[in-house]
């Protein structure tokens, strides 16, 4: 008799008993280990995780899997002795649509001065913000993948005039006959693409993937490029953000504002001075999440894969990072 599936869930900072319900009405079979009490290591043939241990993964002999239960893997391949084994990650229609929500809110309440009309109604003060039409407003996203481009789809039919930069070059609707692009979405690619980009980009949202060539990218650098007043937008990594840089271009009035739901250190400590500055906005790594019941179905499906043989399918390549 083969032996059963067994399945951990490794997070050194999250509680995934939330998982459980929907892993054991998709694996009503397997084995499911949580927390301190993983049992024998060498029965574990699949790893969901978020931050999992340093070191643990490359202790699990059978492992066939290792599934991130979001978008983003780098909290995977942080780890340094990551065992050669295929990386999973989540792509989900709710995802983006969360994470679609999120950012059109955040470009929203800044172009129209929620923040200000917040203030005049705590004061019962009828008072009036500059309206500006929405194509007047350019959003440049960084990242056009999955979600990159969702956000980029629902910006463009509000009206905004919408930029997008990724690694390689896209076929736009303007050009190709089989575009990759939505309408209207004006395209520009790798390093050499960077400057033209950013000059306009009014909001600039963070959508990148977190690898050795976008750690820190939103530096003083970059921030010299947009125009004057611009608002950040960060919904990818913390460590995309050079946070003494984003202080010192708010103080000089090249950065206008911030939105900020991914940071270096999570949750962010009271004495961070980011919750001082009436500038920065912080949500708490809320923009979107997935359904357990979708993680469950994600794991399941990839695990068919690679017993078929098509890891590749699924697995996200490691040399690219993302
Ligand atoms: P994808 O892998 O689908 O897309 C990544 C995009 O980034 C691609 O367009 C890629 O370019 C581009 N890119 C990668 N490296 C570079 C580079 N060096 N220069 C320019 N462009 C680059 O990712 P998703 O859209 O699914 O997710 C993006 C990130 O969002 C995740 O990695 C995660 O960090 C973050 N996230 C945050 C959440 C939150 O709640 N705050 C929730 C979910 C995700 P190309 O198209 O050429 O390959
Ligand atoms: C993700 C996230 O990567 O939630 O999915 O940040």
């Amino acid at each position: 008799m083969s032996a059963p599936l067994t399945i951990a869930f490794l997070s050194s900072n999250l509680d995934f008993s939330y998982l459980l319900p929907a892993f054991q009405a998709q694996f009503p079979q397997a084995q499911l280990r949580l927390g301190q009490d993983l049992g024998p290591l060498e029965d574990i043939d699949a790893a969901v995780c978020w931050c999992p241990p340093e070191g643990l993964l490359a202790r699990l002999p059978r492992l066939r899997l290792i599934q991130s239960v979001g978008a983003g893997i780098d909290h995977i391949t942080a780890d340094p002795a990551l065992p050669d084994r295929p990386v999973c990650r989540i792509i989900d229609p709710d995802m983006g649509q969360g994470m679609t929500a999120y950012v059109c809110w955040a470009v929203i309440q800044q172009q129209r001065h929620m923040g200000a009309y917040l203030r005049s109604a705590a004061a019962r003060r009828w008072e009036e913000q500059p309206v500006q039409p929405p194509r007047q407003h350019r959003v440049g996203i960084a990242g056009l993948g999955t979600l990159g481009l969702a956000c980029a789809q629902a910006l463009l039919a509000i009206g905004y005039s919408v930029r997008g930069w990724s690694r390689t070059h896209k076929h736009d609707a303007k050009h190709d006959a089989k575009p990759d692009l939505p309408a209207g979405l004006q395209a520009f690619h790798g390093a050499a693409g960077l400057a033209d980009f950013l000059a306009g980009c009014d909001t600039l949202v963070c959508l990148l993937p977190l690898t050795d060539d976008t750690r820190g990218i939103l530096n003083r650098e970059l921030f010299r490029q947009l125009p004057r007043g611009a608002h950040l937008i960060n919904v990818g990594r913390g460590d995309h953000l050079v946070e003494a840089d984003l202080l010192e271009a708010l103080a000089e009035g090249r950065l206008g504002a911030a939105t900020l739901d991914a940071l270096s250190q999570e949750p962010l400590p009271p004495q961070h001075p980011f919750w001082a500055d009436p500038r920065i906005l912080i949500t708490p790594h809320i923009a979107t999440r997935t359904a357990p019941a979708v993680i469950a179905r994600q794991t399941a499906d990839n695990l068919a894969r690679i017993d078929a043989g098509r890891a590749s399918e699924v697995a996200v390549d490691l040399q690219r990072g993302y």
